[in-house]
């Protein structure tokens, strides 16, 4: 009896050294996956949960792009940020002046496509709701991007130096 429970005894240690071994390279890649997540948020100022949704905003001013920065909101699980009434832009407005440092703030509203027309870039539809401040749209020099201000937004050229703003849905854990 007692030599079987030293034999049981050495498989289950010998078992224990597999598992942790088979464990490593799933360890290591966590590792990995955990500081890509991280990086992807580094550059970004965070807001909190605001029906839903969170909102990101770029730190540095680099000439802006509709499909590159719309690819960098992807990374992050959004899109350049589009309103759907006029309490969200409100919200956004107020992050933009709360933020560090300058603008422009770049959204995800355009009329690239057709003068006068706004849609939202990511999905190319309509834009749901847009107030622009006081004299714009003026469309100045060929305007087809739009920025943010607490006072409304402003049509400005795309390719400026600026920061731009993701919109990020909240994952919602089911319980
Ligand atoms: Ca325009
Ligand atoms: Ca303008």
């Amino acid at each position: 009896m007692y030599g079987r429970h030293v034999v049981y005894g050495d498989k289950i240690f010998t078992g224990v050294i597999t598992v942790n071994m088979s464990f490593l390279p799933i360890l290591l890649l966590l590792g990995v996956l955990t500081i890509a997540s991280v990086q992807a948020y580094v550059g970004y100022s965070y807001s909190g949960v605001h029906n839903g949704r969170r909102y990101a905003i770029s730190k540095e001013h680099e000439p802006f792009n509709l499909a590159k920065m719309n690819g960098r909101c992807k990374q992050l699980g959004g899109y350049l940020v589009q309103f759907d009434d006029s309490n969200e832009q409100v919200i956004v407005g107020s992050l933009v002046y709360r933020v560090k440092g300058r603008g422009p703030f770049y959204t995800g509203l355009t009329d690239e496509e057709s003068e006068g027309r706004f849609y939202t870039y990511n999905d190319k539809k309509p834009a749901k709701y847009f107030k622009f401040r006081w004299f714009q749209p003026d469309n100045w020099w060929n305007e087809d991007c739009v920025t943010i201000w607490p006072a409304g937004l402003n049509d400005l050229r795309c390719g400026k130096r600026g920061r731009y703003v993701c919109e990020v849905p909240v994952q919602i854990v089911q319980g």
